[in-house]
């Protein structure tokens, strides 16, 4: 029999599309036969995870294809998500998940003799982005492929994305991440799908055969964007959509040139130059230093993508001007800012358009998320830099600026100090392009990630923006994926859920509502608690192996896992540690809830207090762990290459989460999500999301100490002296004369004196002023902790109230709200052909 010429072949056997046991295990052995070329006998560890890879690659490949012919014959918005960073995390797993097959290929393996297990863990993280903006953009999607939403993720497909983390000697020492080094099994490389990038250069006017006026760019430089697609699988649906990446590659016919006349080597060099733009991810996560390479990937992944949506659209629609209705592009944060003159210049000088549809079609697509309220970290290009990269790109934004500032002195006349405010051009010393104003200007939404961010967008870094057009500034508060952080990390507690509730929360976060109900069964309880003891014991064996550092699995597992930063007051936990060694060592026998300090996370490798707090983390774990005294009441780990691989052993363990930032810092933090999902109590201050997580699991729930916003400013605004507190109270000064002093660094007395300086002179982040509150808040942990059964009931209590906190809940308010998107279901068995 014929089949159709779009049925996938292997449908018709089953063999490659089968989700019963027998068709797993023929599949798998079939895929390490034909695509490793091995025999189970002489298999690698490496070649089952790969036989296993395609096997499920194979299942999702029929979903995909369907789910674009779906979307291509609706019609619908799409969402097109421009992020330069996404953290995905490994894809085994959370595939097996979302297709609902992780308890037959589990047996499957088993019965060929292997270990899922294991072939989970040989995966390799995918570590393109640094931390929580990354992490975010790869929850938000797996919900809108979970809410069936048309969407599609564009990036850079970096070969190093970010470094693995060492610790030698108890410094950070950064290793290169070779990811792609074994291969990757869930990518397909789309080479005919391809675009050229015009760098550098100069433009010329010109009259075209109409007379019009118009401007021609001249590059001195191509790079060719190849396109590198990974399927994302919703969850319990056939919805996949595609996180498109850009690969950089030397645009062959640029290079003939140099080649033809003989110039071989320097025709190679050129090849090399151009693939360095994908090379590697940049590893800072709060300094914008202004790097040529990194403007040039901003732009470079910008202009693949937005050319390859003009070619979607352009395959159903003869006009570009259908662009907006077609797709709502969200800005993650300003990297992708670029997209607004691009989208000008593609409709203006590629399409012909004129300025002011091309301005309306810009303006109605644009929407962009701030996720960042320190000042160091907001984007600015040096003039000349940006004029030497993108000459046409820096005359766009002139003229977007001087339309702009137009109307502000229309509305606002006389007003120059608010108009140069608010110029996309920073004319205050060296001349900037800031990226937050051509961002703000060129959407027609802006949102900050958790409430109080938003309220602090509005009134202080975007206030002039905010006082121009209020309408346009709108919350979206984050969200996390609860297949990732709940179910596929924490199995056994998991099944208890389902057992209580039933299945449903894995999409409807707020049927954990339903817990509450539970949370005062002593049965409950017991079983409760024993999954996280075997969590943590799971735990100590990861650590043990890692560190060398023994864990007690009744000790309190205190937890702070998140990119170092000042602000995020890692070091205000050390000296709480240090209070507690003190208190110990002072009076001996003095009864304490044995506590396990675990931190984890990665320092950018130019930032030197950074870097010396993980030292510093690692000289009071020696101390501590060192001293008989303490022996079975305080221990400290620092957790290695804190990554989403790590966190998924981490989190499920994890009883108290820290997050203790200087009120007003953290935009959101996502981090305190996953934690509170898994069980663990908060202890932190009134920043980011955790006011809307105290406010939902409850102030009883939750252990709260520090200034305010509003506080910290007064203090501020009143002289803080940092000194005066030290000077003023002995518990503090003993604990940072001990951190000044050999005993916490042995033979080198000096090398925290930098740390010590910084909190003494300045202590830009208070935690001198937040000390005291902190210390106190820690002794009412302890004592919570002593009293288990009511310890136990706040753990399930918070776990039943973080439904709020759910991607798919964020994911619904942006589409609501900022992108105006439905869902376009897809079906299985729907036609294979859009004929
Ligand atoms: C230019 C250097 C640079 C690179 C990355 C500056 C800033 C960034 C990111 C915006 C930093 C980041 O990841 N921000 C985090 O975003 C999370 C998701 O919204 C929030 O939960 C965190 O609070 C915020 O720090």
């Amino acid at each position: 029999m014929a089949t159709h010429p779009d049925k996938a072949p292997a449908l018709v056997e089953g063999v490659r599309t089968g989700l019963s046991l027998a068709a797993w295990k023929r599949a798998f052995l079939d895929n390490l036969f034909f695509v490793q070329g091995r025999f189970q006998s002489v298999a690698t560890p490496n070649d089952n995870y790969m036989a296993l890879a395609y096997t499920v690659r194979d299942r999702l490949l029929e979903r995909w294809i369907k789910t674009s012919l779906t979307y291509k014959a609706g019609q619908s918005r799409t969402v097109a998500y421009l992020s330069a960073e996404f953290l995905p995390g490994p894809n085994l797993g959370n595939n097996l998940v979302n297709l609902g097959a992780m308890q037959v290929v589990r047996q499957a393996m088993t019965e060929v003799g292997l270990d899922l297990d294991k072939l989970l863990e040989q995966e390799e993280e995918p570590g393109l982005g640094n931390g929580g903006l990354g992490r975010l953009a790869a929850c938000y999607l797996d919900s809108l492929a979970t809410l069936q939403i048309p969407a599609i993720g564009y990036g850079i497909r970096y070969e190093f994305g970010i470094f693995d983390q060492q610790l030698r000697d108890g410094w950070q020492v950064e290793v290169t991440d070779k990811w792609l080094s074994l291969g990757n099994p869930w990518e397909i490389s789309r080479p005919e799908i391809s675009y050229p990038v015009q760098l550098g250069g100069h433009t010329e006017p010109y009259r075209d055969e109409g007379g019009r006026f118009r401007v021609r760019w001249v590059p001195d430089r191509v790079v060719r964007g190849v396109a590198v697609d990974t399927p994302i699988l919703g969850y319990g649906v056939p919805t996949a959509n595609t996180l498109r990446l850009w690969k950089a590659e030397a645009a062959e016919s640029f290079d003939f040139q140099a080649f033809n006349i003989g110039d071989y080597y320097r025709a190679v060099e050129k090849k090399i130059q151009s693939e360095t733009l994908s090379k590697v991810l940049y590893p800072n996560d709060d300094l914008a230093a202004g790097k040529q390479l990194r403007l040039e990937q901003q732009y470079f992944f910008v202009s693949c993508a937005l050319r390859d949506m003009i070619r979607i659209l352009l395959q159903t629609e003869t006009d570009v001007r259908g662009f907006a209705r077609k797709y709502a592009v969200q800005l993650n944060d300003t990297h992708p800012a670029l997209a607004v003159a691009e989208l000008m210049r593609l409709l203006v000088d590629e399409h012909d358009l004129d300025w002011e549809p091309a301005w309306e079609i810009t303006h109605a697509t644009m929407g962009y998320t701030n996720h960042t309220l320190l000042p160091e970290a907001l984007e600015k290009w040096p003039l000349a830099l940006f004029n030497r990269v993108l000459p046409r790109h820096l005359e766009i934004i002139y003229e977007i600026n001087r339309r702009f500032l137009g109307e502000v002195r229309a509305r606002f006349p006389g007003d120059e100090a608010l108009a140069s405010r608010l110029s996309l051009i920073d004319e205050s010393g060296p001349r900037h392009v800031r990226m937050a104003h051509l961002a703000c200007v060129g959407s027609h939404r802006i949102n900050g990630v958790a409430r109080l961010h938003s309220e602090l967008l509005a009134r202080d870094v975007l206030r002039d923006f905010h006082r121009l057009a209020p309408e346009r500034f709108t919350n979206v508060t984050n969200g996390i994926t609860p297949r990732r952080f709940l179910l596929l990390c924490n199995p056994a507690l998991a099944a208890l859920i389902d057992e209580a509730v039933g299945p449903g929360w894995a999409t409807n976060l707020h049927q954990l509502r339903e817990l509450e109900g539970k949370a005062d069964d002593p049965a409950f309880r017991a079983r409760w608690r024993k999954i996280k003891r075997d969590n943590k014991v799971a735990l100590a064996r990861e650590v043990k192996a890692r560190t060398g550092v023994e864990l007690e699995p009744d000790a309190l597992l205190d937890v702070q896992v998140k990119r170092l930063h000042e602000y995020k007051r890692q070091h205000l936990n050390l000296l709480h540690v240090l209070t507690q060694y003190l208190r110990i060592k002072a009076d001996p026998k003095r009864p304490v809830v044995p506590r396990a300090v675990l931190f984890g996370g990665k320092a950018a490798p130019g930032y030197l207090m950074a870097k010396l707090i993980i030292k510093l983390c690692n000289n009071v774990a020696d101390l501590v762990n060192g001293d008989p005294d303490v022996r079975g009441r305080l221990k400290v780990v620092f957790f290695p290459d804190y990554n989403v691989k790590n966190a998924q052993h981490i989190l499920p363990a994890a009883e108290l989460s820290e997050q203790i930032s200087t009120a007003g810092k953290e935009a959101s933090g996502t981090g305190n999500m996953k934690l509170a999902l898994n069980g663990a109590l908060t202890i932190g201050t009134l920043d980011g999301a955790n006011i809307e997580i105290r406010e939902e699991v409850g102030a009883e729930n939750f252990f709260l100490f520090g200034l305010t916003v509003d506080e910290i400013r007064a203090r501020r605004a009143a002289g803080y002296q940092p000194r005066r507190l030290y000077e003023e109270d002995p518990e503090l000064r003993a604990v940072i004369d001990l951190l000044g002093s050999e005993a916490v660094s042995p033979g080198n007395r000096g090398r925290f004196r930098p740390l010590v300086d910084a909190l003494l002179d300045h202590d830009e982040y208070m935690l001198l002023a937040d000390y005291r509150a902190y210390v106190a808040c820690q002794d009412q942990v302890a004592e919570a902790y002593q009293d288990q059964e009511r310890w136990t009931r706040m753990s399930i209590l918070n776990t039943a109230r973080m439904g709020k906190f759910s991607s798919d809940r964020s994911v619904r308010e942006y589409c609501e709200t900022i992108w105006r998107v439905n869902a376009e279901p897809v079906t299985l068995d729907s036609p294979s052909s859009d004929g």
